[in-house]
């Protein structure tokens, strides 16, 4: 088999001369950035891992044991809808773009760039986790997202090989030499720099982080450059595992807890070796908050032209009423924003409803122990770095504070060096079958019909 015969997808890519001479060049430097950059002391190894090998129902489900470095990353693109129309913005009705629209060029690089940089990155952060796995099942986990990530960054690099000539090429290049948290080449969005040392910010960054990504993808999924919207479609249906990982994860510590007290009945989590319930929430603030700076400014004319120009919608943009958006306006901080410069904050109200329904479905298995307590979500304006709050300072209630204040409390609001301490201490590798950590309770199910007690990682001897 050919290397390319090699690589499952629904792009013709055995007949397509200028991708395969592409990609021919991009490949090697590819494999050598998972190397470096993959899941450090585990490429070795044979894991129980999903591969989409088609599109179909059922196609992209194949489980099976395979070395990391030899995973069939593809290519794939949801099917395409008939006669298919640009469904918002000054385009609105026209049939979709299936070439750059010339005007549009830089937006669409722009944008494909910035979600394509995302993805590496988080592999980057979460390279050494493996070597603290709390057990197998989680181990799998962590690989199953760590190689979709790697799949979303050659979705974004089909796009700029496909469609931006020498251009594409050249960001496809750069994707690979930017380096999460370097000072020199930082990935672009700030989230994307922050370490993830610790299991419980690997849940915390799956469950908020990963959903921006669903959002921004929907968002996407909407655009009327319909390369776009084909591939991002087909990588939401990735997504959703990865955000299944963060929120079984977080209920897992936050279940383990309460188990805890109620077996011990000491309220002291810590002195029993499992995650409190306070240390928990100061990990959601975080992450939280991180992640909502990834949505950009509250008023944005860069958002307003992805709008006009047909290239990002809203989640659902069909659901609207008025897909023009040019009247309307927007309620943001307590001012009214003409519509589509208020894009960034329509999405980032989905995200806020989202996250909550999460914090919910948490708190219930606290309620289920009959422990009084409640995690919630800090307010949109705690701990911001991008957008109109960014420059002040604020509780997770969203009371203003002055900046003395904040330093005095912060370690109140947010995971100290104490805390990360606390939480990396008890991140002891668990690697025997059926075993696991004692800080997190096992999963309900396997994975793929399988027992939790099930070799999902085979370690080489
Ligand atoms: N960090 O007009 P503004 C995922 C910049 S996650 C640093 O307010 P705009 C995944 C901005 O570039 C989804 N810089 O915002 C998850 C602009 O710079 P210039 C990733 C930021 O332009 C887990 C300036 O500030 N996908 O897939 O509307 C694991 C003013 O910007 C940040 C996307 O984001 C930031 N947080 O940008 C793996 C979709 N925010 O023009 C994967 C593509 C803003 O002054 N990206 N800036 O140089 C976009 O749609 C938009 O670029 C943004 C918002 C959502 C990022
Ligand atoms: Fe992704
Ligand atoms: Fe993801």
């Amino acid at each position: 088999m050919s290397l390319y015969e090699r690589i499952p997808n629904n792009v013709n890519l055995s007949t397509d001369k200028r991708l395969l001479r592409a990609l021919e060049h991009w490949l090697p430097n590819y494999m050598q950035w998972w190397s470096d950059m993959g899941p450090e002391g585990f490429q070795a190894d044979d894991v129980y891992l999903r591969t989409a090998t088609s599109v179909e129902p059922g196609g992209w489900a194949h489980f099976d044991y395979v070395k990391m470095p030899d995973y069939r990353w593809g290519i794939f693109l949801a099917p395409p809808e008939h006669d298919r129309r640009v469904g918002f913005g000054d385009h609105f009705g026209k049939p979709v773009w299936q070439e750059v629209p010339g005007e549009y060029r830089n937006m669409l690089r722009r944008l494909i760039v910035t979600q394509g940089d995302t993805e590496p990155a988080s592999v980057e952060q979460q390279r050494l986790l493996g070597q603290s796995a709390p057990c197998l099942y989680d181990l799998r986990n962590l690989f199953q997202v760590n190689v979709e990530e790697g799949r979303h960054l050659w979705a974004m690099v089909y796009l700029l090989h496909s469609y931006f000539g020498r251009d594409g090429r050249e960001e496809s290049e750069e994707l690979l030499e930017r380096r999460s948290g370097s000072s020199d080449k930082p990935r672009i969005l700030e989230a994307f720099n922050e370490p993830i040392e610790d299991w419980l910010s690997f849940y915390m960054f799956t469950t908020f982080t990963d959903r921006d990504g669903k959002y921004q993808l929907l968002a996407l999924a909407e655009s009327g450059f319909d390369p776009l919207s084909r591939t991002t479609r087909f990588m939401l249906t990735e997504e959703a595992h990865h955000m299944f990982v963060g929120e079984s994860g977080v209920r897992r510590v936050v279940r383990r807890a309460c188990e805890i007290m109620r077996e011990t009945g000491d309220d002291d989590v810590r002195r029993q070796g499992g995650v409190d319930l306070p240390t928990v929430q100061k990990y959601i603030n975080l992450w939280f908050s991180l992640s909502l700076d990834l949505f950009g400014g509250e008023v944005s004319s860069n958002a307003a032209s992805f709008f006009s120009a047909g290239m990002k919608g809203r989640v659902q943009e069909e659901k609207y009423p008025d897909h023009l958006a040019l009247e309307g306006s927007y309620h943001v901080g307590g001012e009214d924003i003409p519509l589509r410069n208020a894009m960034n904050e329509v999405l980032r109200d989905s995200y806020i409803e989202d996250c909550e329904k999460c914090i919910a479905r948490w708190n219930r298995v606290i309620d289920e122990h009959e422990i009084q307590y409640q995690l919630r979500l800090p307010d949109r304006r705690f701990h911001r770095h991008i957008g109109a709050y960014s420059a002040g300072c604020f509780d997770p209630q969203g009371h203003k504070l002055s900046e003395e204040q904040w330093n005095a409390r912060r370690d109140e609001f947010l995971p100290g060096e104490k805390d990360f301490a606390y939480v990396r201490n008890l991140m002891v590798p668990v690697m025997e079958i059926g075993k696991i950590a004692h800080w997190i309770s096992k999963p309900t199910t396997g994975i793929h019909g399988m027992p939790f007690e099930f070799e999902y990682v085979r370690r080489e001897q």
